[in-house]
């Protein structure tokens, strides 16, 4: 469950936050593909419930109803459209599965598939659940509610903020459970983002993971294991469930890098060290590693002191970092802008996702900030597949500004204290390469910047885009 199934040399997973599944296909093709993504994770594909106050509020995703493949992001239909189309096009999906609880205490009604649920009477007949599912209150205290971080069962068996916990050690959970990520499997899923992680016992999980069927043959060499990510949020020392202690199911969320990341950014020559094991990261192989993420982005699972959209500048510099220094599995954030951290996406009178417009520039409109398709980022992306498995070799560091390459198939500088003019051994061979952190070769040329290597693989580097003071060649991007 390591694996991360990506076509070819391709590495970077985009979180296309609350898109709908009509706009997901059509981006694979017309965007994600032909720039060398590796796949989408998708906002949680299964039924929810309609939270009305705040009105419709993002994490009502967060509250499964059923495990219906209707959400406010479109019907089974449209999924498995958007699942067969973007694989068609090498960009597998990654599908976020929401399977610690269902649904809020005091919460009742209708989901969005249209099954009916009571929270408080542990009913979920969508499903089925009902109260035997469920795990009882005997080992938490008052609410019920998680209200102790270094008791492992209270974090386990108790309430996440309320939410309705389901017992993995039930044998219909694990089957239902099983069963609803068999069903994503056999539709064409490349793997998942297990949801609350952190709050399933490991070895739960593991029954549940040993029970998944292998991808679909369609899409995938035949005895292909999906990839399954696990967010463990382990910010805090002193007594709290580790990320480590999930590393042997799959990759793990490492927030550490987080900080990490911005600290490099505002300190190049930092870069080579971002992996501090005694500070409790995960080793690279098995990290799962991003900038930001739809929690910390807004203050949420504890927030942090990290990087957003909300500071381009940094942004691009850490994700040109991220993407560039090899270090586990990248996943880049792409979301609406907020300035409310309740606030959902984008939305019409009628409380429907308003589609993504791409502007002629490339952009986005419409609310959406697609941070994926910034020209420093996307450039990125194809760098990373460029350089997939290489070695960063001759990191260079002065001042605040560093280069380094990666093995014979890109080379990569940056500076945070104006501009940079030097000469460098680029590993490359001869040739006239583009910056692809201007925009990538098109079939009208290179829109950026161009480099030119020597014989020796020696070339002039002058940064001055005092905005995206980076540049990065790769072998793949000859001007
Ligand atoms: C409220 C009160 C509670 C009360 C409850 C009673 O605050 O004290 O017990 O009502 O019903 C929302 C609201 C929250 C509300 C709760 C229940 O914010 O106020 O409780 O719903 O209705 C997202 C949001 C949460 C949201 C949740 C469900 O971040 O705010 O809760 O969705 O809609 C820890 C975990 C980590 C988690 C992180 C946020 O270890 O696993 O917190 N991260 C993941 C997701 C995250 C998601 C969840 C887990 C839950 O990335 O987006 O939470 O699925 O660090
Ligand atoms: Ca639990």
């Amino acid at each position: 469950w390591h694996h991360n199934n990506c076509v070819g040399n391709r590495e970077a997973i985009v979180h296309l936050f609350e898109w709908k599944w009509t706009d997901i296909a059509k981006e694979c093709e017309q965007f994600l593909g032909p720039m060398g993504f590796c796949g989408v994770q998708i906002s949680p594909p299964n039924e929810h419930a309609i939270v009305l106050s705040p009105r419709r509020p993002w994490w009502e995703s967060y509250q499964p109803v059923s495990y219906k493949l209707t959400s406010r992001r479109g019907s089974e239909k449209e999924f498995v459209d958007m699942v067969e189309r973007c694989n068609r096009v090498n960009v597998g999906i990654y599908a976020d599965i929401v399977i610690n609880h269902m649904t809020g205490m005091g919460r009742s009604g209708t989901g969005t598939a249209g099954s009916p649920f009571d929270a408080d009477a542990h009913s979920f007949p969508g499903v089925p659940y009902s109260f035997p599912d469920f795990n009882d209150c005997s080992s938490c205290s008052g609410c019920c509610c998680i209200d102790s971080w270094t008791d492992f069962a209270r974090v386990r068996n108790c309430r996440l903020v309320g939410l309705i916990d389901l017992n993995h050690k039930v044998t219909h959970v694990q089957n239902m459970v099983s069963g609803f990520m068999n069903h994503l499997i056999d539709i064409g899923v490349a793997g998942f983002r297990i949801d609350a992680a952190k709050h399933v016992w490991p070895e739960d999980l593991e029954i549940i993971f040993k029970k998944l069927n292998n991808l679909n043959t369609k899409w995938f060499p035949s005895g292909s294991k999906p990839l399954v990510y696990m967010e463990v949020i382990d910010m805090n020392q002193g007594g709290e469930i580790q990320a480590n202690s999930y590393k042997h199911l799959g990759l793990v969320t490492d927030f550490r890098y987080c900080v990490k990341i911005k600290d490099s950014q505002r300190n190049l020559g930092g870069i080579p060290y971002m992996y501090d094991a005694g500070w409790g990261m995960l080793h690279p192989d098995d990290a799962f590693v991003f900038v930001d993420n739809h929690d910390n982005q807004r203050g949420h699972g504890g927030g942090g002191n990290i990087l957003t959209y909300k500071k381009p500048y940094e942004y691009k510099m850490a994700q040109a970092i991220a993407l560039g220094w090899p270090y586990g599995q990248p996943r880049i954030m792409s979301s609406f802008h907020f300035s409310d951290s309740e606030a959902g996406p984008p939305m019409d009178e009628n409380d429907n996702t308003l589609d993504v417009t791409i502007n002629a520039d490339g952009s986005c409109g419409n609310g959406w900030v697609c941070e994926h398709r910034w020209k420093p980022i996307a450039g990125m992306v194809s760098f990373s597949k460029a350089t997939s498995g290489e070695q960063a070799k001759d990191f260079w560091s002065e001042g605040n500004q560093a280069a380094w390459r990666r093995g014979h198939k890109g080379f990569v500088a940056m500076t945070n204290q104006g501009g940079l003019r030097k000469t460098f051994y680029t590993g490359l061979p001869s040739g006239q390469y583009c910056n692809i952190i201007q925009g990538c070769p098109t079939k009208l040329g290179c829109e950026g910047q161009i480099v030119n290597v020597d014989d020796n693989g020696n070339a002039m580097i002058e940064i001055n885009d005092s905005e995206n003071p980076i540049l990065a060649i790769h072998i793949e991007g000859k001007a």
